[in-house]
């Protein structure tokens, strides 16, 4: 380590005196004006990375679908699954530390990782389409540099395309080729192939628009089209020509506020979908004959996909272990279906795809989803071998449905959620299907529930169990939210603090048979004990989903009006 040159560099990306941040399930985000050492440093950490684990190390710059003026920080570990916990810590510390503290932390880091400081690092990274993300990335090149590490920039990427890079440069090309062509070509070829059996391939199912939150998917979508055109044709909107990131539009707008974009005119039973501002979540929509807007999340898209895999698997006469992973927020009625109806093993996570990815790998075939539309499906080596060899060994009908499966498998990023390839693998299913949006959108029907979020004094005074369904702390408000939702049919209720906003989340369902203020007092209650334990309650706000209502912002004393 080449100590002096580091602390020259850092100087240039000091770091503000008692700012501290921390690396939460999406790595570090805030402001874009505070975030020059942080990404130097990130930098820094990558080559050590690089060299504890001899493989490449991603670096993305994005803040997701944060408003255009913040940005952020994710490492990408060599399968090109999020950066290892204990690591985040070390992110934390480093992002940290007081400019004249720096190298001792590094050098700390080094020591208690056993970091091999000959071995020859490389580090890949890639940037969204935010004013700020080229000169962040340069300050990341920076600290890979002044490291000794070697890098390929690859400038403007979604973040499941740089997930995608990782993956193929560890694993010797096995996986695909760790260029933008060779994932274009990798996901067009697995469509078209799919599509061309498809018997309904009609205009219906050729076309979809396609709300790229005036982001990085627009870009990749525009160049990607054409590979994949003979089996759909996308309309893009919001794709950044003059709209800003984010702003009332995207897959986060779309699902939090449920109303469409703005920016998109949709004719009835038309169907359309949003990405975020980084292209790693995609939810559906569409407008009934009565002008109704229907969402489909990602509770949705997980039924759909589980259920065509499953499907295939019966043709082929395999009995492979397929499981599905949600989080708490999961609508009950996609719970429900998927155990009773589709007779699939769902299993519940904390919030964050870096634990349902966990567990999705558990499975043969583990299919996984967060309702806000992040998600993927995950095969075990031993699953694709065995579907190729049936791709070419059964006889003919069989043969098809394992060569779709074949397809189908290559059309997923397994790296990480993707917002263009689960775009791909929905359509290829609806066509093959023959499903029309309604039908697909009437597999279940949701139960009405509403999410909030209160800020708190400190949000650290709740904790939770059981995957984040049950409150331990404050005491009492557990006991508080059984003795209402045992009242009422289907209901359920939880609390937790958020992991990304300095908030607390609350979240409840129930089968209120029209009325919707059942749903209401499972939010109250919770609310009314969290204000009494944090001294000093601060603004509220209410996602409806339900209703399709604004986020409606409440005080503390409004809410008194609101009572049991
Ligand atoms: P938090 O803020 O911990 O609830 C949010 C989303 C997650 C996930 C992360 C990372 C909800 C309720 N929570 O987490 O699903 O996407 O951000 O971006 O949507
Ligand atoms: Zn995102």
């Amino acid at each position: 380590m080449d100590l002096g040159a580091i602390t020259k560099y850092s100087a240039l990306h000091a770091k503000p005196n008692g700012l501290i941040l921390q690396y939460g399930t999406a790595g570090f985000r805030t402001k874009a004006e505070h975030l020059d050492h942080v990404m130097f440093r990130m930098g820094l950490l990558a080559v050590l990375r690089s060299k504890q684990t001899k493989s490449t190390i991603g670096v993305m710059v994005t803040a997701s679908h944060n408003p255009e003026e913040d940005n952020g920080v994710k490492l990408v570990d060599p399968l090109g699954e999020m950066l290892a916990p204990s690591w985040e810590e070390h992110a934390t510390c480093l992002a940290n530390a007081e400019e004249q503290d720096m190298q001792r932390v590094l050098i700390d880091i080094s020591e208690k990782e056993a970091v091999n400081l000959q071995q020859d690092a490389f580090v890949v990274i890639g940037r969204d389409t935010r004013p700020s993300s080229e000169k962040l990335s340069q300050s990341v090149i920076d600290g890979v540099t002044v490291l000794g590490g070697q890098f390929h920039d690859y400038g403007l990427l979604t973040t499941p395309q740089l997930h995608y890079m990782v993956y193929c440069r560890n694993t010797g090309g096995r996986y695909g080729k760790a260029t933008i062509e060779g994932y274009y070509q990798k996901l067009s070829k697995a469509f078209v192939e799919l599509t061309k059996q498809a018997s309904c391939s009609g205009d219906e199912y050729r076309s979809l628009k396609v709300d790229c939150a005036n982001g990085i998917g627009a870009l990749k979508l525009r160049e990607m089209e054409h590979y994949f055109s003979q089996g759909l044709s996308v309309q893009l909107f919001n794709d950044g020509s003059k709209g800003k990131l984010n702003h009332l539009c995207g897959a986060d707008f779309v699902k939090s506020h449920q109303k469409p974009p703005q920016g998109m005119e949709i004719k009835s039973n038309e169907r359309c979908c949003s990405f975020d501002g980084d292209a790693d979540r995609i939810v559906y929509y569409y407008h009934d004959a009565d002008g109704h807007f229907h969402l489909i999340d990602g509770d949705k898209i997980a039924t759909l996909i589980s259920s065509f895999l499953k499907e295939l698997l019966v043709e082929i006469g395999e009995s492979l272990n397929i499981g599905v992973v949600q989080t708490a927020y999961a609508n009950g009625s996609s719970t429900r279906y998927l155990e009773e109806v589709m007779k699939v093993p769902v299993y519940c996570t904390k919030t964050g795809v870096k634990h349902l990815h966990h567990k999705a790998q558990e499975f043969d075939i583990g299919v996984y989803f967060e309702a806000n539309g992040h998600g993927t499906a995950l095969f075990s080596t031993a699953v694709e071998m065995k579907i190729k060899q049936s791709a070419e060994q059964l006889e003919d009908k069989k043969r098809k449905a394992a060569k779709m499966l074949e397809n189908i498998i290559d059309l997923f990023n397994q790296a990480a959620g993707d917002a263009i390839s689960d775009m791909l693998v929905i359509e290829a299913i609806l066509a093959l299907k023959g499903l029309t949006v309604q039908q697909w959108d009437a597999l279940y029907t949701d139960l009405p529930n509403r999410q909030l979020k209160v800020q708190v004094a400190d949000r650290r005074v709740i904790s939770t169990t059981n995957a984040e369904r049950q409150a331990v702390t404050p005491p009492g408000l557990q006991e508080a939210i059984n003795d209402l939702v045992k009242k009422y049919k289907l209901s359920r209720a939880f609390v937790r603090p958020s992991g990304t906003e300095d908030v607390v989340r609350v979240y409840a369902e129930a089968d209120s048979q029209g009325s919707r203020p059942v749903v209401w007092i499972f939010i109250i209650w919770p609310l009314h004990i969290l204000l009494k334990v944090s001294a000093k309650p601060r603004q509220t706000s209410v996602l409806n989903r339900e209703s399709g209502g604004d986020i409606w912002q409440l005080s503390s004393r409004s809410l008194s009006h609101l009572r049991v």
